[in-house]
């Protein structure tokens, strides 16, 4: 597994890091270890999930990864 830390933009609210949450966790080899307004961190399993898709989860609910730190 690796371990990465997102900065997300347009989080706001609690509603936002439920939304962000869930897209997360509907993903194959994503687990959320870590989630607050405007950075999750999470570990996935690369051989199930690329980071790139990753951020397109988070992107499909009108977020966006600005930084990631490994
Ligand atoms: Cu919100």
């Amino acid at each position: 597994m690796d371990r990465i830390t997102m900065k997300i933009d347009g989080m706001s609210c609690g509603h936002c890091v439920s939304a962000v949450d869930k897209a997360l966790k509907k993903l194959d080899g994503v687990s959320v270890e870590n989630i607050g307004i405007g950075s999750a961190t999470i570990s996935y399993d690369p051989s199930a999930v690329s980071e790139q898709r990753i951020a397109e989860a988070v992107a499909d609910e009108g977020y966006s990864v600005v930084a990631t730190t490994h």
